[in-house]
């Protein structure tokens, strides 16, 4: 993909976006976006890289974007007021968005929560999000969506903690980046306006993985959680019933979901 394929895809855009920025290579697209951000970007301005040489997950974790396999992009947000109070739901527009983008190709995509794109049960994407803040106020948020197009972005087994896929293995070859790209952004610009409705968080829920199934959370230093994944409380926080039948939230951070052996 270059620059003007990418105005090609972008120009059938149902809403304007703000202004682009392409590189060909680039250490982190999020951490561009932050940089931008602090210098005054319009609201739903995109960062987009054909490769990341220092691209970030949670906690500084790395993701791999090899050249001309992936997409991987920010896009820069300023949340409006009536936005605000629901800025624990925007990693769920993005997941959704990217999921919705891969079911409209025919393939059952769900949302390992909080992040993560499955296919398959194996990771096809990640969601990084990342907020500027003033004082108590925020300003920015920078979606950083990182999408394993062709079978040379899925890193080798060893790099990796979950499993990992890419859409070329469930499609075969041809997958345009540029038209998931364009999905995957009309997708966000369609769902926004319905961020704070229950029905937002009906369909996030709808697409959540191990749904009704024991799971197990990590979090940091905690003790790990065991319980049935239930669904999302109104924030996006996650719902499990513990054995003893209580029900449990889960609040994002750095928490890691699995199917309890
Ligand atoms: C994530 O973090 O999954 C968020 C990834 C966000 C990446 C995008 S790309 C555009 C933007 N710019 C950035 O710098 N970042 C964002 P986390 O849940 O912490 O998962 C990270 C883990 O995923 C790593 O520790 C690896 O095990 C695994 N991983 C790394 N690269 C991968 C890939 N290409 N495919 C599947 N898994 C990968």
């Amino acid at each position: 993909m270059n620059q003007n394929e990418l105005k090609k895809s972008l120009s059938k855009l149902p809403l304007g976006l703000g202004d682009v920025r392409y590189f060909d290579s680039i250490g982190s697209t999020n951490s561009e976006a932050l940089a931008w951000s602090a210098g005054g970007a319009k609201d739903l301005s995109l960062v987009i890289a054909d490769e990341q040489t220092a691209g970030r997950g949670r906690l500084d974790r790395k993701w791999f974007t090899p050249r001309g396999t992936a997409l991987a992009f920010s896009l820069i947000l300023r949340p409006s007021a009536k936005e605000k109070p629901h800025l624990t739901r925007i990693v769920g527009l993005a997941a959704l968005a990217v999921a919705d983008s891969l079911r409209t190709r025919g393939l059952v995509a769900q949302i390992k929560w909080p992040n993560d794109v499955l296919l398959d049960g194996r990771k096809v994407a990640g969601i990084l999000v990342e907020s500027v803040w003033s004082g108590v106020e925020v300003d920015y948020v920078v979606i950083g969506v990182g999408l394993n197009v062709l079978k040379g972005a899925v890193p080798s087994a060893e790099l990796l903690q979950f499993p990992a896929t890419s859409l070329e293995e469930s499609l075969g070859p041809g997958v345009e980046r540029g038209k998931v790209l364009r999905d995957i952004l009309a997708g966000i610009l369609a769902l926004r306006p319905h961020i704070g409705t229950d029905s937002f968080i009906a369909a996030w829920e709808k697409m959540l993985a191990f749904r009704d199934e024991q799971v197990q959370v990590e979090g940091g230093s905690e003790t790990p959680m065991t319980g049935k994944l239930l669904g999302l409380e109104s924030d996006g926080s996650l719902k499990l019933s513990s054995e003893d039948g209580k029900s449990v939230t889960v609040r994002f951070g750095d928490v890691r979901l699995r199917r309890q052996a």
